[in-house]
């Protein structure tokens, strides 16, 4: 094809299917937001490692100011831009449906410039708060209402792709929603149900009070909504990857989808438990009711559950494609599988780090182990191979088709890109190994260890070698870092046009139609079990809420950094 002919190939695809733009917009603001927050990362490796790079840093005042950098760029910014593009574009695509374009671009632009104006606020100094933003610490309000339109923007594509799903529905009442979009809307209405606790949290409390309207915020009301929140928020990051391990990587890997049910199922689940659960992040705050701990403790082993399940089903499904491909025994069908091409293989790592992050989890999640490791550098650890691996190494994964995909660019190097995300995958196991070890030598998490007071300088002795070992995890992952992006940038302005033959199409397993009837149809009810999760979350939340709102205290802002 001559360059003429590509040209115009091109603009038809772009008329066509013009959500590609879009698409394209919110994944690379997410990954530029990555690219900033991940270089932080190794100086927070180092620290543990008690080598203090802050002091030779003069753009960042203080550790404090690098961890908030790091965690809101990193997980509440770069998943919220790639997810939102991601589980826009799929749905669309899946469906045949052109989103509202206008409405799209304008919570694209709306999410852009909150995020200038949290980043403007962390940047300048005003906001060391970190992503959790306790009270009564104080940042600025610029960095509160900044992330609020962030979350403003998902949900009102959120709001459009549940809309253009019940369209569709009513287009098509005989059959039931395809595989990909029906999970991609659960994790929307997820969503929905997700943020109301951050919505009161900072609406209510935490904006009117940086602006000086209110005088106090009662922190640990403040934290119950946080939590409300903040352990949901994990599944927003999460589904959105198991949406590509269910209903893309399988065909990647020369497999099929398991179980159209379980997998409907397991995104129920999903819905159903991921909210009422988050007193397991305040195991250890009192005036909660141990009751009520516990009721939220056993909640979150059934939202395991459903992840327990995709292992099994995911692994299966790969099987599949292993045997295909010639694997034999009760193992010998993993060498088979196409570690070759960078998209499965970073996947597949992503994978596997989630089996040792979901273990973890459930040990934070136990009543009494969380003593043990609450506030420690095992948390960290947990949630690096979680929302660090399990999810951003998938989406990384993600990119190596969706980025030519998207652009007609080839991807810059499949060599390159395996190297990214091999590092990715030990620089992240060797972290989490220092950081769950540090832990339970009741290393702090969140402490500028590196730079000790005089009278407390030795007193993590102990913990040298796994404090060696994160160290090191902190320089493989810069190494990870300048692959990945070289992959990125290098194929988005990479001069070579593909051909539309060339061009990488969404790898869909299941290209059929399946028609709603008997418990496919149950399943297919989303608004039903949006009630049922509503309700649960009143039960979960109600009296303890109630009781909190009728007894605050309020507390003036600290600045302390
Ligand atoms: Fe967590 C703290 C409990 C999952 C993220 N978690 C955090 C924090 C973050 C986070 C960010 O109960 C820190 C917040 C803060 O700053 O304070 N977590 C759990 C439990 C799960 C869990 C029970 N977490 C996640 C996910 C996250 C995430 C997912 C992000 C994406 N977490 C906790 C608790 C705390 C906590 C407490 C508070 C601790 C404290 O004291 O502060 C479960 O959902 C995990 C279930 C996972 C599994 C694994 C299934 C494995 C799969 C892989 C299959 C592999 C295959 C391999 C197919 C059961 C699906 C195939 C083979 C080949 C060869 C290719
Ligand atoms: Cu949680």
């Amino acid at each position: 094809m001559t360059t003429g002919t590509v040209a115009v190939a091109r603009a038809r695809t772009v008329l066509a299917h013009p959500e590609k733009r879009v698409t394209l917009a919110f994944l690379v603001t997410g990954f530029a937001a990555l690219l900033v927050g991940a270089l932080i990362g190794p100086l927070q490796a180092l620290n543990y490692a008690g080598i203090d790079v802050y002091r030779y840093l003069p753009i960042l005042a203080s550790y404090y100011q690098g961890l908030t950098l790091h965690g809101v760029l990193n997980a509440l910014v770069f998943t919220t831009f790639a997810i939102t593009g991601l589980i826009l574009y799929l749905p669309a695509r899946e469906l045949d449906m052109r989103p509202n374009m206008a409405l799209v671009w304008f919570a694209y632009w709306l999410m852009l410039f909150g995020l200038v104006m949290a980043g403007v606020a962390v940047a300048t100094n005003t906001s060391s708060v970190m992503y959790t933003f306790y009270p009564p610490l104080m940042g600025h309000w610029g960095f509160y209402i900044g992330l609020t339109l962030v979350v403003v923007g998902s949900l009102l594509v959120g709001g459009h792709v549940i809309h253009m799903r019940l369209m569709w529905k009513r287009a098509h009442p005989e059959l039931a929603t395809p595989i990909v979009a029906y999970m991609s809307v659960v994790t929307w209405y997820l969503w929905f149900v997700t943020v109301v606790g951050l919505v009161i949290e900072m609406v209510f409390f935490l904006i009117p009070w940086s602006l000086g309207i209110i005088d106090g915020v009662d922190p640990q009301l403040a934290r119950t909504l946080f939590w409300w929140t903040g352990h949901p928020i994990v599944y927003f990051w999460l589904l959105p990857a198991y949406v590509s391990w269910y209903g893309l990587v399988p065909r990647q890997a020369g497999g099929e989808l398991i179980s159209d049910g379980l997998t409907r199922l397991a995104f129920l689940m999903f819905l159903l438990f991921s909210t009422p659960v988050g007193f397991h992040h305040q195991f250890t705050d009192p005036g909660i009711p141990a009751a009520w701990k516990l009721v939220h403790s056993l909640m979150t082993m059934m939202v395991g559950v459903p992840s327990l399940l995709t292992a099994f089903t995911v692994a299966a499904s790969l099987e599949i494609g292993g045997r295909r491909r010639g694997g034999r025994g009760w193992f010998g069908w993993i060498p088979k599988l196409p570690w070759g091409d960078a998209s499965f293989a970073a996947q597949a790592l992503a994978m596997i780090s989630f089996v040792f992050g979901g273990a973890g989890g459930f040990v934070n999640a136990a009543f009494n182990l969380n003593v043990v490791v609450h506030n420690t550098t095992w948390i960290p650890g947990h949630f690096h191979l979680t929302v660090g691996t399990a999810t951003a190494l998938t989406f990384m994964g993600i990119t190596y088709w969706l980025v030519p995909h998207l652009t007609r660019r080839p991807l810059y190097s499949n060599r390159l890109a395996l190297w990214a995300s091999w590092l990715w995958f030990t620089g992240m196991m060797v972290f989490g190994l220092g950081m769950h070890w540090q832990g339970l030598l009741a290393v702090p998490r969140r402490a500028h260890i590196s730079n000790l007071a005089d009278n407390l300088q030795g007193i993590y002795a102990d913990a040298a070698v796994p404090a060696a070992i994160t160290g090191i995890s902190g320089v493989i992952l810069f190494f990870a870092v300048i692959c990945y992006f070289t992959v990125l940038f290098g194929t988005l302005f990479s001069k070579r046009e593909l051909s539309e033959a060339e061009t990488p199409q969404v790898p869909w397993v299941q290209n059929v139609r399946i028609h709603s009837e008997g418990v496919t149809r149950f399943l297919d009810r989303i608004s039903f079990w949006l009630v049922i999760a509503v309700v649960l979350v009143l039960i979960a939340y109600g009296p303890v809420l109630w009781d909190m709102f009728r007894n605050q205290v309020g507390i003036p802002g600290l600045k302390l950094w």
